[in-house]
């Protein structure tokens, strides 16, 4: 069966917010139609949701800049302003998005020592969000994946989602990345690892 996985549409990835993805504002519209198509027979969303003092912000490593590169517990870690502050604003789904069809909401970013960007594990894969569980419990076996960012969370999302061995559609007008110049080839690669890539138009008519 198959579900729908509606990542991290949140303020601070919205033009405007906190690490506003250029033009994320302009897949709700067709997020919350999708919700609504009969193939889904589950939906999920995700929230990234860090506490203020996560390793991730720059804001917490003197002298350190948004984008700088660190080594955080052991991993490669890209430093980004404060963003999706648990219970703040910037962490909050926009008022367009229509939230009533998610059945969970999965919430990640918790750990202050590790990022994770994907939905299902930590960026180190050392601990399960319970998201894969979640989803065979309900029986779905296909996942299609929308949301922000193309290039992070819904990237590392789509790829975990293969490596556990689910078949997995990107529904490409329903992601917009943090660096269109690089998104080409994280396509690509999607592409490669067996990422069905679909139009919203090929499911909406
Ligand atoms: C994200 C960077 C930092 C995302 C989350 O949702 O794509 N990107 N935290
Ligand atoms: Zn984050």
């Amino acid at each position: 069966m198959k579900g729908l996985l509606v990542v991290d549409i949140q303020n601070d990835f919205l033009p405007g917010g906190a690490l506003g993805v250029p033009d994320g504002d302009k897949i709700i519209s067709t997020v919350n139609k999708l919700q609504y198509h009969n193939e889904f027979k589950l939906v999920v969303g995700t929230q990234d949701w860090h506490p203020p003092d996560h390793g991730s912000f720059a804001s917490n490593h003197e002298g350190k800049n948004p984008l700088d590169i660190i080594e955080l517990g052991g991993l490669e870690q890209i430093l980004w302003p404060d963003h999706c502050v648990q219970g703040s604003i910037g962490s909050d789904f926009p008022k367009e998005l229509d939230i009533n069809k998610m059945e969970a909401i999965f919430r990640k970013g918790m750990e202050k020592e590790i990022d994770t960007y994907s939905a299902f594990f930590d960026n180190g894969h050392k601990k399960d969000t319970g998201l894969t569980g979640y989803l065979r419990a309900r029986n779905i076996d296909h996942v299609y994946i929308v949301g922000l960012a193309g290039d992070f969370c819904v990237n590392f999302s789509i790829r975990d989602a293969l490596e556990q061995n689910f078949k997995v559609t990107l529904i490409e007008d329903c992601t917009r990345p943090i660096n269109t110049d690089e998104f080409e080839n994280v396509l690509k690669e999607l592409k490669e690892k067996g990422t069905e890539i679909i139009s919203s138009g090929d499911l909406l008519t």
